[in-house]
Formats: structure tokens, sequence, C-alpha cells
């Protein structure tokens, strides 16, 4: 058997396993629309691609109105200043920093609460005991794609009139309870950067059911004009472009060949790491669509011989680019540990998750042959665990990890920065 990389064998994997490469649908038929939108001479501001591919997700969704965005952050920072959100917002710190950024961003105040540890989303439970004179709203956000508990959190906007939002970048094509993520709260944001499920190389989406939020969210998307030469509302550029759009469009064609492909991942990694003792999957619910777009898997230091970050530096060894997201959780970054240093005491799961969790490679780029291999490297890892442990105290991979991974040389490894860019 080959010796693991970490204990001096080659790594397993020549090129880097990423998570989050990009899905691409059929590269011809982008080319082919890429050129019609070049042909053409229409590139922004709301051009045919666009229009096609907002009908498109609205109808998929079965939402109202869709607003395609540049990406989800300003979609949410549109979204959240379009509901009318002031003082204090309600989220969990369990996420991706965007959530709390596209608050803060605007001078409201990101208030972290405690997640499920069961679901890894905002638990509805905690969320009265932070409400404030100042609280306007509830973020939710649907971590993995998996839902949160919306009939609670909407239970509680109505008693408190808050309103309810959710970011729903991760959701894309999910369903809760038979109807698709995007029609729940006043609004839900998609996110369809490079490394989703589908993605618009930048890109993103406002969906609503509600007519005004939606005439405010266009008008502020596009720097509040109504007409030429007549800005009604103070507004920002959020205005996805047609490329964009044509990559969207090549990815809504493809997007039940590339839900199957991580659903088969899923299903082998399930296969190679289900019984594996301290490490677990997260579930998904199979009675709903999911896009099965994360593997993640949660380290139980008590019971498994190696840590989590053990784990991540055995496989970043092997060329495995294994993720930690979303450690160390909101609260714990800049601004938000200078300016509520002592948030982490209402945040125990929060931060016992983000120590916890491991997220694997997965989509197009990963076959089932490099999870069969994955899944071998993590179990010897675990077997010869003693070993493993006294090569990682030598080794800087256990404390910087990253350090060591810089996003055009180990991630990229054919990337050249000095190469002509045509
Ligand atoms: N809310 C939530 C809950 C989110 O998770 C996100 C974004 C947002 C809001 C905001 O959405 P956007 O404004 O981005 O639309 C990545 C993504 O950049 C980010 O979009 C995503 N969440 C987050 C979970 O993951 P990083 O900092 O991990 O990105 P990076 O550059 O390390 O890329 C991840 C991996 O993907 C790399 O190891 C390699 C691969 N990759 C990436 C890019 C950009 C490629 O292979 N090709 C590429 O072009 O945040």
């Amino acid at each position: 058997m080959r010796k693991l990389a970490i204990l001096g064998g080659p790594s397993a994997f020549a090129e880097a396993l990423h998570v989050g490469r990009p899905n691409m649908g059929d590269k011809t038929r982008l080319m082919q629309r890429i050129q019609a939108i070049v042909d053409g001479g229409w590139l922004t501001n709301r051009g045919p691609s666009v229009v096609e591919f907002e009908r498109q997700v609205g109808e998929l969704i079965g939402v109202k109105h869709c607003i395609a965005v540049c990406n989800a952050t300003v979609g949410l920072e549109i979204a959240i200043r379009a509901a009318g959100l002031r003082g204090e917002v309600i989220v969990p710190s369990y996420t991706f920093i965007a959530t709390a950024h596209a608050l803060q961003w605007q001078e409201i105040t990101p208030v972290f609460c405690d997640i499920d540890p069961a679901s890894h989303n905002i638990d509805p439970k905690l969320v009265a005991r932070i409400i404030t004179p100042r609280t306007t709203g509830l973020i939710g956000v649907h971590v993995w794609g998996r839902p949160c508990d919306v009939d609670a959190l909407q239970d509680i906007a109505d008693h408190y009139e808050l309103t309810l939002l959710f970011d729903a970048a991760h959701a894309f094509n999910c369903s809760h309870k038979g109807r698709m993520i995007g029609t729940f709260g006043k609004a839900e944001v998609f996110s369809f950067h490079a490394t989703k499920v589908i993605n618009t190389f930048e890109g993103g989406a406002i969906v609503t059911n509600d007519d005004q939020l939606a005439g405010r969210a266009r008008l502020m998307q596009n720097f509040g004009f109504r007409g030429y030469d007549d800005v009604v509302e103070l507004g920002t550029n959020g205005k996805m472009s047609e490329v964009a759009a044509a990559m969207g469009l090549n990815g809504l064609e493809a997007i039940n060949g590339l839900v199957a492909k991580n659903h088969a991942n899923y299903e082998a990694y399930l296969s190679c790491l289900g019984a594996v003792p301290g490490l677990s999957l997260i579930p998904y619910d199979h009675r709903e669509k999911n896009n099965y777009h994360y593997v993640v898997a949660e380290i139980d230091e008590g019971e498994s011989a190696l840590s989590r970050d053990e784990l991540i530096a055995v496989l970043h060894a092997e060329n495995v680019l294994a993720r930690k997201y979303f450690w160390p959780g909101c609260h714990n970054m800049m601004p938000y540990k200078r300016l509520f240093p002592d948030a982490g005491i209402l945040l125990p799961a929060t931060e016992a998750l983000a120590g916890r969790v491991m997220v694997l490679p997965t989509g197009t780029d990963v076959g089932e042959a490099d999870v069969a291999t994955i899944g071998r490297i993590i179990g010897e890892a675990l077997a010869n665990a003693r070993e493993v442990r006294l090569a990682l105290k030598s080794s800087p991979l256990l404390s910087a990890p990253h350090s060591l991974i810089s996003k055009f040389d180990a991630r990229f490894p054919r990337f050249d920065p000095s190469r002509r860019i045509l």
C-alpha cells in the first residue's frame, strides 16, 4: 500500500482537488452564447440574456420576481435596504462572512445568534432572547442548502413584527416541505459565484413574491434609475452582465446532471466514510430537492483518532484541499471580534461546530474513484494516528495549512501569472 504523503510518500493527487471547482455545463454552448453577445453588442444593463436568466430562475423556483445581481453580497445589501432594515438584525455567526458584512457595511448591527448543532442553522429557540427594541429583522442562512426552520422563524418574525430574509447562497434548487427555497420570508438571495452549484462567474439573485420589495430592489440595483435621466432612489450598481447570465443559462441547462453528479459523489463518500468512528457526514433529507453541493464531515475529537485539523493537514499533504468552512465563525473575524469581543459566550454551538467541520471536494471535477482514494487516505491516517501525529509535529501543514497554499500556485499549478492573457 502507498505510504501517506504526510509520512513521506508521494501525494495521491498530482493536481490539487478543490472544494468549489466551477461547474461549467456544455462549454461549446457557452462559447456560442458568448459569441452571440459579442456580435450583438449588448453587454450589460439588463440585456436579453439577463432577462431570460431571470425568467428561467423565477420559473424553476416558482417565485414572482427574480432580480439578477452581480453577486450575492450586493444582493443581500440591496435586499436588506429594500426591506427597510436598520438598527440591529439577528443573523447566525456560523455563515460565510458576507452575511454579516452585508449588514455592517450599511451600519446595521449584526447580532449573532447560536445555531442548532443538528441542522447547522440558526436556532429559532434562541432568537427571542436577543431581540431588543432596536431589532428590525432576522436573516436565516440555509447552510449547505439544508433549509432553516422557516416556520418557526416566520412565527417569531410575525410575533415581534420583524422582517425575515434568507441568505440562500447555498440553496439553489433545494426545497423545504416540497416548496422551493427562494419562496420563503420577505425575500431570499441566491449566490451564483463560481464555486456554487450553478454559477455566473460572479453573480446572484434576489427572489421575492413581494411586489413592493421587488420594485425597490430593481431600482436600487441600477443606481435608482426609473427611466432615462430619472433617479428616484438611492441606488448602487448591482447589475449582472450578459456574459454572466450566459454562463447562468448554461448552468440551468445542465442543472439536473450537475445535481446527479453531486448526489453520486455524496453517496460514494457515504459508502467509504459512513462507518468511520468519530466522523459523520451531514445527512440530506432525500424526500426534498437537494443540490448535494457540499460534502460536509463532522469530526468528533472525543471519538476520532485524529482531530479535524490533523485530518485536513493529512489531506492537504495529499493535494486534497479540504476546507474548514466556516471557521472561526463571523464573530471571531474583524471587525466583529473587535466590536463584540464577548460574543462567543452566547455562541457555544457555533464555536464547537466551527472546530469540527471539514468540507470535502465534490462537483464535476471529482470522480467516484477520487472519492474512494480520499476515503482510503482518511482510513489509513486514522489507522496510523500515532505515527501521523508525530509526523505532523514537525510539519508546517498543521499550524498554517492555508499559508502554504497561495491562490495561484499550489491551488492552480498550471496558472502562470506572467502568461499573456489574450
Ligand atoms: N452567503 C453565504 C452563506 C455564502 O456562502 C456566500 C459565499 C455568500 C453569502 C456571498 O456570495 P457571493 O457574494 O460570493 O456571491 C468561497 C466563495 O468565494 C464564496 O462565494 C462562498 N460563499 C464561500 C463559501 O466560498 P472562499 O474564500 O473560500 O473562496 P476561494 O477563493 O478560496 O475559493 C474556494 C475554492 O474554489 C478554491 O479552493 C478553488 C476553487 N475555485 C475558486 C474560484 C473562485 C476554482 O476552482 N475556481 C474559481 O474560479 O469563498
